[in-house]
């Protein structure tokens, strides 16, 4: 993979976060996607979220699978651990580091053509296991690093940039995901960064599976009249169902609305999201709401974004399956191997 190395010098005076990090501590290498990619957007948020929520980078584990947008944890979080797996792939590889090492924050970054074609069944188990993680799904409606074919999450009746017309079904991710049981699904814009960020901070703060779809414009293959994956389109046709705020716990709440429309959830760990309804009508703790609403906005061309579901009692894999409370790579031999006295008395027990 060609890639450019940033230069290390910061300037002194970059503001640093409360562990003594700048931003660019939160950098990768410099991009090497085409300018104006909406992918480059998603990783600023990602750099920026992960800045303002003041996490050591060396807890963090970015997993990827194949594609442009598979390629971006390359350009962000320099200093945490990273794999770049196979083609659709990353989700099982995912759940396997989750679960030799729960301590870590888990981000794992895909495309369409990775999560909705190759990947569709590896991205919908993940999401019923409740791995805790946060599956950033960079959505641009087409293969983009092979050249621009339609994927799988292309809009039928949508037109490729030489006009051909899509006339197979989309697979709707946002939809997958909650009849899948991910108990955190959003869907926001590469274009909204005041959308995007705190959707990520609330994501990265989830215990559970979270999903967030984020449409971001291929400008190689999929930006013309007619593609339903435009910078144009989407800024057009955005709905926007809530605003969210983040409060990690720590932080005074600074910031008051009208009391009209705003819900606050308070989250385990002490965290604060407040979720400024802008559709009144829509009510993200109730799933079957969630998934009537982004059926009828895609009905007429809509696409709806903001927090679209929260589970209300989400749990994660290791509660699922009562694992030990240290994670496994922390567990010492005499742990692991307790002799061959114990394995008989098991064995016994299952006799
Ligand atoms: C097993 C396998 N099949 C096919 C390919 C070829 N291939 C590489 S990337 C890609 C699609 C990427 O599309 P997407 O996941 O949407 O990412 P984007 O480039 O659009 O960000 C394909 C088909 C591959 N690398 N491995
Ligand atoms: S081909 Fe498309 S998805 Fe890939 S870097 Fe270029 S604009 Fe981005
Ligand atoms: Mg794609």
């Amino acid at each position: 993979m060609t890639y450019v190395a940033k230069p290390k010098l910061h300037h002194p005076t970059l503001p640093k976060n409360s562990i003594g990090y700048t931003r660019r501590d939160y950098e990768g290498k410099v991009s090497t996607l085409c300018a104006g990619c909406g992918h480059d957007s998603i990783s600023a948020a990602l750099i920026q979220a992960f800045f303002e929520l003041d996490i050591q980078p060396h807890l963090v584990a970015k997993l990827s699978g194949i594609g442009c947008s598979s390629k971006t944890p390359d350009y962000f979080l320099g200093n945490s651990h990273g794999f770049n797996t196979v083609h659709g792939r990353m989700p099982s590889v995912l759940t396997g580091a989750n679960l030799a090492n729960k301590d870590l924050i888990y981000i794992g970054v895909s495309g369409d053509g990775d999560s909705a074609s190759i990947g569709l069944g590896q991205f919908a188990h993940v999401m019923r296991r409740g791995v805790n993680m946060t599956y950033v799904l960079e959505n641009n409606g087409v293969y983009g690093l092979t050249k621009g074919q339609f994927s799988a999450t292309a809009d039928k009746g949508s037109k490729a940039k030489r006009g051909q017309e899509n006339t197979d079904a989309a697979v709707d991710t946002v939809s997958l995901a909650l009849l899948m049981g991910a108990t955190f699904v959003a869907r926001s814009f590469s274009g909204d960064k005041q959308q995007l960020v705190p959707l990520v901070k609330a994501a990265i703060a989830h215990q559970g599976a979270a999903f967030l779809d984020v449409i971001s414009p291929c400008v190689a293959f999929n930006n013309h009249a007619g593609s339903t994956k435009s910078y144009d389109y989407v800024r057009e046709h955005n709905e926007v169902v809530n605003r969210l705020d983040f409060w990690p716990s720590r932080e005074a709440i600074t910031v008051d609305y009208s009391a009209g429309g705003v819900i606050e959830v308070p989250g385990p760990d002490g965290t604060i999201l407040k979720l400024r309804k802008i559709d009144t009508s829509y009510d993200p703790s109730n799933r079957i709401n969630a998934t009537t609403h982004i059926a009828q906005a895609a009905e007429k061309g809509e696409v709806l974004t903001g927090l679209l579901y929260l589970a209300p009692d989400a749990e994660d894999l290791h509660s699922h399956l009562n694992t030990y409370e240290t994670a496994f790579n922390k567990l010492g031999e005499k742990d692991l191997c307790p002799g061959a006295g114990m394995l008989e008395r098991i064995n016994a027990g299952l006799r």
